[in-house]
């Protein structure tokens, strides 16, 4: 039996898609079932609407949204959903990313998006397992392990450094 995905990853065009297979990657190393599609905040307004309305309702836990350029996609699904929506800054062509950040991180008080750094898809991914954790002592665990392994990572480096 496929489990319901409990997180989506949705962004405004498959060109984002080499930037935000990131979070999906994240998702999989921690066997979070996602969904992932293009829901264009300004190619196809109605259709985002009604994703980030039903999102809840269809037993979402988090939604993950990447966009770039003019990226209001994170924020109108925020406005529409009281999901927790992560917001990723998908750098373009022009501007290093700077547009994008600067869209999806300056949201009005009362509508909130966790904005990530630009590119930042993979921390997108950890952070909704974090969300998901908070309620899940085992995918908690997974989590310390993982973080457990972060250091013994970089106190290698240091130690290589060292001799
Ligand atoms: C944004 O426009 C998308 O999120 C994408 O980052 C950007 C360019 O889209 P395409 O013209 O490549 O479809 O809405």
């Amino acid at each position: 039996m496929t489990q319901s995905p409990l997180v989506g990853i949705v962004m405004g065009s498959d060109s984002d898609w080499p930037v935000m297979e990131a979070a999906a990657q994240a998702l999989d190393e921690f066997e979070i079932p996602y969904e992932v599609d293009v829901v264009s905040a300004h190619r196809m307004p109605r259709e985002m609407v009604a994703y980030g309305e039903r999102a809840h309702g269809r037993g979402l836990k988090a939604i993950i949204a990447g966009a770039g350029g003019a990226a209001h996609l994170p924020g109108m699904l925020a406005s529409v959903t009281p999901l927790p929506v992560i917001g990723v800054p998908v750098p373009l062509r022009y501007l290093d990313g700077m547009d994008s950040l600067l869209s999806i991180v300056q949201m009005p008080a009362g509508v909130p998006v966790a904005t990530v750094s630009v590119a930042g898809a993979r921390n997108a991914g950890l952070l909704a397992v974090r969300m998901l954790a908070a309620f899940d002592a085992e995918l908690a665990e997974k989590m310390v392990e993982f973080q457990a392994e972060l250091n013994s990572q970089a106190t290698e480096k240091g130690r290589k450094l060292r001799a």
